[in-house]
């Protein structure tokens, strides 16, 4: 799809394979066939995707010796070309595998910190072939469920020692943290961007170091998702997001972006116009997952409404009167203010 310039910003979106789904819950079985991996690119082809993410194990099995990875991973760019599609991003999946119960390089046991290195190496690897210099931790398991069972100060100092090996491995790669408070652990150890901002400023290079926002993780922490995005954008630290909705605190539910709340949603739209997200090539990514009821006929029209919620709030977005707003604000009229934001969100 072609850019969509909005404001300063150029957008360009993402998907990850994991977003189409056959409909387990951790209360029962899939619901629905699975989609084929040629049958997912082909779907996220047509609904208009510039751009796919990618779990390290999405691209091939974590069991190939080096040799097959490489081979795999080939592949894998070809396919991606012939699709017209680059790959977003690398994300080591570091809490799916038996060495990763309690967690990657947070965990007890030396032998499963030392897998979650290696296997986060093999990521950077495999990134840096498909062509992208982008690594994405999503810290699942580096937290704990109960205080007493790892210890802070040791866990704080294995996080930056693991980010400094990641920085070392690699002197071109971005990594991008995407925070979240809780689930599957009860609290994880850095829960908001500010706290990864932090520990990425005393690391050996802090400016390869930066934020991915999910608009949910925002909602968990009881932040609104504009006011992280735009703190990231200030700070030149938005490298990424992952647009969705969340209905109040329950576990994290990827509802499609804007379902829930429509001007929450406006607002990130407008935060990231205002911001000039995308100019340095950064993608519109969605995190969603489809209901559970839905038939897999219709199962990625969670993506195709996202996509649309965020053009249609795109147009909206286009029609803020920036001199309105001023006067409000000068006039300290924020009623006034909310009217004229509420009955632009109806149409009127
Ligand atoms: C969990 C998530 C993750 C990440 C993904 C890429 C499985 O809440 O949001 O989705 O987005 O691992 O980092
Ligand atoms: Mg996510």
């Amino acid at each position: 799809m072609p850019v969509m310039k909005v404001g300063k910003a150029q957008f360009r979106f993402s998907v990850g394979p994991w977003n189409l789904h056959p409909g387990a819950d951790p209360f029962g079985p899939p619901v629905r066939e699975d989609f084929s991996w040629a049958q997912k690119m082909e779907i996220f082809k047509q609904i208009g995707f510039d751009a796919i993410q990618f779990h390290d194990d999405d691209v091939c099995s974590a069991e190939l010796n080096p040799a097959e990875t490489s081979k795999a991973v080939k592949a894998m760019k070809k396919q991606l070309k012939d699709l017209g599609m680059e790959a977003e991003f690398v994300a080591p999946r570091l809490w799916e595998h038996g060495n990763t119960v309690d967690g990657g390089w947070t965990a007890n046991d030396a032998k499963c910190r030392k897998y979650a290195i290696d296997r986060s190496k093999r990521a950077v690897d495999i990134a840096l072939e498909l062509g992208t210099k982008r690594i994405v931790l999503w810290p699942a398991r580096e937290g704990t469920y109960i205080r007493e069972a790892k210890d802070p100060f040791e866990s704080y100092k294995r996080y930056s020692e693991y980010l400094n090996m990641l920085l070392e491995y690699d002197s071109s790669i971005l990594i991008m943290g995407e925070m979240k408070p809780n689930e599957p652990t009860d609290a994880a150890y850095l829960p908001t961007p500010g706290h990864f901002l932090a520990m990425g400023a005393q690391s050996k290079d802090p400016k390869r170091v930066g934020i991915l926002i999910e608009s949910a993780h925002s909602m968990l922490l009881g932040i609104d998702p504009s006011d992280d995005m735009a703190l990231c954008l200030a700070l030149g630290k938005l490298w990424g997001v992952h647009l969705n909705d969340q209905d109040g605190l329950k576990y994290d539910q990827d509802k499609s972006f804007g379902a829930v709340n429509i001007r929450r949603a406006f607002n990130q739209v407008w935060v990231l116009a205002r911001g000039g997200f995308g100019q340095k090539g950064e993608y519109v990514g969605l995190d969603v997952k489809a209901m559970r009821t839905q038939k897999q006929d219709g199962s990625m029209k969670h993506l195709s409404n996202s996509l649309q919620f965020f053009k249609d709030l795109c147009e909206i977005v286009q029609k803020v009167d920036g001199d309105k707003i001023a006067e409000f604000r000068n006039a300290r009229d924020y009623e006034e203010l909310e009217r004229y934001i509420v009955r632009l969100l109806m149409g009127k």
